[in-house]
């Protein structure tokens, strides 16, 4: 008897989701969609950390940079490309050791900061 009434409640209970759900259009109820949408809305998590710079991409507008970890944004050590305009690169070449800040919006890393 219990059983049947969990079962009950339990479909009472995914019939009301599926409806609020269709009231609410444009409202996406699958996991990675509605995260990205949040980080969309909200202002990009800045992160900071320091590395070695390992080649500078005028055309593409990008520094790669050799980086230890970053724990704010559970990042191990790597090596990676960040978008950066070019004046914030002014008087940085390949080999500086810099210190760096980063926002990050849906795994697109862009230098905020970036300086020796
Ligand atoms: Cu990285």
């Amino acid at each position: 008897m219990k059983q049947t009434l969990t079962a009950v409640a339990s479909t009472v209970f995914a019939l009301s989701l599926s409806a609020y759900a269709e009231d609410m259009p444009g409202m996406k109820m699958d996991g990675m969609e509605g995260i990205q949408m949040k980080q969309e809305t909200k202002q990009a998590p800045v992160a900071t950390s320091d590395g070695t710079i390992k080649a500078i991409d005028p055309t593409k507008h990008t520094v790669t940079i050799s980086h230890g970890a970053v724990p704010a944004v559970q990042w191990p050590p790597m090596t990676m490309a960040f978008s950066v305009m070019e004046n914030q690169l002014t008087g940085l070449i390949v080999g500086d050791r810099v210190t760096f800040s980063f926002s990050l919006d849906g795994g697109k890393a862009t230098i905020v900061s970036i300086k020796k």
